[in-house]
């Protein structure tokens, strides 16, 4: 007789969970053919991603990419993963906030879900996703070519390569120090390639700068006078990465 009523209740659990998994999963599945549905008509409503329905982005190289109603994060005002690309990764992180109300300033408009900051993460917050869908960042970084920084520093430099005493032998311990000006920041980021044309070892390599400008490169080369000549090129840090690449700045010779 125990075994039959505690048999009960495990059946009562059972059947309640797969009645919650099964609900879940209706609720899934709905939600995706919706978004599919919203995919499609954006698809075939061409008219919904012309220039007249965008707005110029300062943070890419100006070309009209973020939706006229989009205050969300990165690439098209909807790039949660922050890597260029609208798809099912960004949705993925998008669906668990559906329904969140009250956004607002304080609570910085829902951690960013509300899109349109209209105080609800809701299906006009899809429909911006859909505007996007499979949308990529395919510009670089500007200007292009990449230039140098010419604004002067605390001491009085501008960001020209130039010799810099940076040991404490003032034979052997010179080095070359510039800073790159790209005029706004990117919407996945920036990196820069500092390039030495005359002498080997000195690159940079392609390097990121977590905590933002200034662009700022400097390499030990050795003594003074060595006349190491420089040129720098950005890059962003899409999926595309590899060819969002600006040309070379003019180049310059560190005296
Ligand atoms: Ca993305
Ligand atoms: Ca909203």
């Amino acid at each position: 007789m125990y075994g039959f009523y505690g048999g009960s209740i495990v059946d009562n659990i059972f059947r309640e969970g797969t009645k919650l998994i099964r609900i879940t999963a209706i609720r899934t599945v709905l939600l995706v053919v919706a978004f599919a549905s919203f995919c499609a008509v954006a698809a075939d409503n061409t008219d919904m991603n012309t220039p007249d329905a965008a707005v110029d982005d300062a943070n890419s190289s100006g070309v009209a990419v973020i939706q006229e109603d989009s205050f969300g994060p990165g690439f098209c005002g909807c790039d949660f993963s922050g890597d260029g690309l609208i798809n099912f990764d960004d949705f993925a992180r998008f669906v668990p906030q559906l329904g969140m109300e009250d956004c607002w300033i304080t609570n910085d408009w829902c951690d960013k879900y509300d899109l349109n900051h209209n105080g609800f993460v809701d299906y006009l917050d899809i429909a911006i996703i859909a505007g996007c869908w499979v949308s990529e960042d395919t510009t670089a970084p500007t200007p292009d070519p990449m230039q140098w920084d010419r604004s002067l520093d605390e001491g009085g430099f501008n960001g020209l390569p130039r010799e810099i005493w940076i040991g404490p032998n003032e034979t052997f311990d010179w080095g070359a120090t510039m800073r790159a000006d790209p005029n706004s920041d990117d919407d996945t980021g920036l990196e820069f390639y500092f390039h030495c044309t005359n002498l080997s070892g000195f690159d940079s390599g392609w390097i990121s700068f977590p905590d933002g400008p200034p662009y700022k490169y400097t390499v030990m080369i050795g003594s003074k006078g060595w006349l190491s000549q420089w040129r720098v090129r950005a890059r962003d840090r899409s999926i595309n990465k590899d060819t969002n690449v600006t040309g070379w700045s003019t180049p310059v010779i560190a005296e």
